[in-house]
């Protein structure tokens, strides 16, 4: 007489760290069409996977992510970047920190995330680091224009031991 539904139920877990997926599917996307590669070696140091996106909440303000390797032997110090005044006012180095939220109410453990400027980033020797989603990012200043989705820019990342490194960077929705 009575059909045995089972009834399903659908938990959603909201999670938090979704910069480290979005990460992997960014990696994954490789959209080669355009013909221009995004990659630059000035070995031992590669920069690869350089893109950018705008921030709302950061209005007049753009963030640029990508992954150093270094193959060496000898560690390396990425100590600045810079980036035409056509594109931004100034870019800095960047991190995101977790702070506990000083106005947190009973029961409530949310942190905040906000970022801060770092001096430079260590890039250990065989190793590498990723600039992503709150992480390091490389902050574009007081932009001169909006970042366009699909079109690209060159950015310049300065390093101890390397030196400078021209990369091109695609602005990408997210
Ligand atoms: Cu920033």
């Amino acid at each position: 007489m009575s059909t045995s539904s089972k009834r399903r139920s659908v938990i959603t877990l909201l999670v938090t760290v979704v910069s480290v997926l979005s990460l992997g599917l960014a990696a994954c996307s490789g959209s080669d069409s355009a013909g221009t590669s995004s990659t630059t070696v000035a070995a031992p140091i590669s920069v690869t996977d350089v893109w950018a996106r705008s921030s709302a909440m950061e209005a007049g303000n753009g963030a640029v992510f990508f992954t150093v390797a270094n193959s060496g032997s000898a560690a390396d110090t990425l100590v600045s970047a810079s980036v035409s005044t056509q594109i931004a006012l100034e870019a800095q180095l960047h991190e995101v920190v977790m702070m506990e939220s000083p106005g947190t109410m009973a029961g409530d453990s949310s942190q905040m995330m906000k970022m801060q400027q770092v001096a430079s980033v260590a890039i250990p020797a065989d190793g590498s680091v990723e600039f992503k989603p709150g992480g390091f990012h490389v902050m574009l200043i007081d932009l001169t224009d909006p970042l366009v989705v699909g079109s690209t820019f060159p950015l310049t990342l300065n390093f101890a031991v390397a030196g400078a490194v021209q990369v091109m960077v695609e602005v990408r929705a997210s």
